[in-house]
């Protein structure tokens, strides 16, 4: 099966939690909207009339004529396909579970450069997004991360991994949230890192991932960038 994901081509955005899975996995796939004309493609699609059950917006994957939309979703149809979800029901819930989680947080590290609206650019919303940065850095941050180091510590197969004792998408996803964040607010996250070791160590662990690994260093893995989920703006990111 070769799966088209569509994604904005000049960031990471949500469309990295798709592409590490499909990377650690050696999928067959194309990253349609980098290749010629794949813009074009994807515009289309999201325009037109044809598909019966359209995407709200990117990413989605097509596989044969399936059409899946919604990060946490394409995961769920992803994860038992290529190896990176558990078997059984209750784990594939467990590690969905932990997945819109994730997409919960990746919302809240969006709206700290987009408090008011997706539609102003950051310069139009800058003192809510100074506001609403505190409130994160301070609490939505420390909370999310330390429930993700509380799921570590209590899974009863060790807290190497969030789901039992493999590897899963959802770690693939924790540890590009702590690169995110790293790249976003580098000051607070030096400072979080040191409470949540659990975390950190995961992130690492999936570093050291020979196809992962390999992804980083490639050119298929775009920069960090002001455009996308993860922005450095230093004014948002804690003093020191
Ligand atoms: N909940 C969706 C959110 C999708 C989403 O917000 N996509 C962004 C790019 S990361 C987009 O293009 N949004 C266009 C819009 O909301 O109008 C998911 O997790 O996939």
């Amino acid at each position: 099966m070769r799966y088209e994901l569509y994604y904005w081509p000049g960031i990471q955005g949500r469309g990295e939690f798709v592409r590490l899975p499909l990377e650690e996995a050696g999928a067959d796939y194309v990253d349609v909207a980098r290749e010629r004309g794949g813009m074009n493609a994807m515009m289309a699609l999201l325009a037109g009339t044809r598909i019966a059950r359209p995407p709200f917006a990117p990413p989605f994957l097509m596989a044969g004529k399936q059409v899946i939309a919604q990060t946490a979703n394409i995961l769920l149809f992803l994860g038992p396909r290529l190896g990176l979800a558990p078997k059984a029901e209750a784990g594939r819930l467990w590690a969905h579970q932990l997945q819109l989680t994730v997409a919960d947080f990746v919302q809240e590290i969006h709206d700290t450069h987009h408090p008011v609206s997706g539609g102003l650019y950051f310069e139009d919303q800058k003192p809510a997004a100074r506001r609403r940065a505190e409130a994160f850095r301070r609490e939505r941050a420390p909370k999310f991360l330390g429930y993700f180091e509380q799921v570590l510590a209590r899974n009863s197969a060790g807290d190497r991994w969030l789901v039992g004792g493999r590897l899963t998408y959802a770690d693939l996803s924790l540890f590009q949230i702590v690169a995110g964040l790293r790249y976003a607010f580098p000051r607070a996250m030096a400072r979080l890192e040191k409470k949540h070791p659990r975390v950190v160590a995961l992130h690492d662990r999936v570093a050291a991932r020979p196809r992962i690994a390999a992804y980083l260093a490639s050119d298929r893995r775009i920069p960090f960038n002001n455009d996308g989920i993860f922005r450095r703006y230093p004014e948002l990111d804690a003093k020191r």
